[in-house]
């Protein structure tokens, strides 16, 4: 099924420069950028976004650190492409992820752990919302499509 799914790339990941590597990952997997801004969360985002996380013992400092700086939000749109990205950004804490994904190449932490991916419809539908405006979320034909997917892929 085609879905969009929303990332963020984090403070930590921008302090060391990671922000081309991790769009240039999602390139090549054959997703499509639908959506991209550099963006300065506020508390009331982060309380919204993970209101499932608020009074946990990590809740402020989870606070903190997304505010730290801006963060960089993209869409990425593909088929299935939110349990893509998923797999392609690995498991929560960067040393218990899966070699070859994000956060085990680049991260060590649980809590420095470089991204955001939505885990579901429902997320990403939510996540969109708190950040991108309809008209930043962008329709056009990616001349490459009948190179990534063949003709079943797109039909599921
Ligand atoms: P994921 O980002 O892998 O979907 P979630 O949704 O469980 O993980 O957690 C959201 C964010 O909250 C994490 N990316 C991390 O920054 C922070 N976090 C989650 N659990 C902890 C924890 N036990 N200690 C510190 N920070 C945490």
């Amino acid at each position: 099924m085609m879905q969009k799914t929303i990332v963020l790339v984090k403070p930590d990941a921008l302090q060391r420069g990671l922000v081309g590597e991790i769009i240039s990952r999602f390139e090549r997997k054959g997703l499509k950028l639908v959506g991209l801004k550099l963006v300065q969360m506020t508390d009331a985002m982060i309380e919204h976004w993970y209101e499932h996380h608020v009074g946990k013992s990590f809740f402020n400092d989870l606070k903190k650190f997304m505010e730290w700086t801006p963060i960089v939000a993209m869409i990425w749109e593909g088929v299935d492409a939110i349990p893509a990205v998923r797999k392609m950004v690995g498991s929560t804490k960067g040393i218990e992820a899966d070699a070859g994904t994000i956060r085990s190449d680049f991260a060590m932490s649980g809590s420095q752990n470089l991204i955001h991916a939505s885990d579901s419809i429902e997320a990403a539908e939510k996540e969109m919302g708190i950040i991108f405006n309809a008209d930043e979320i962008f329709e056009y034909r990616n001349v490459t499509d009948c190179l990534i997917y063949g003709e079943e892929d797109l039909k599921k």
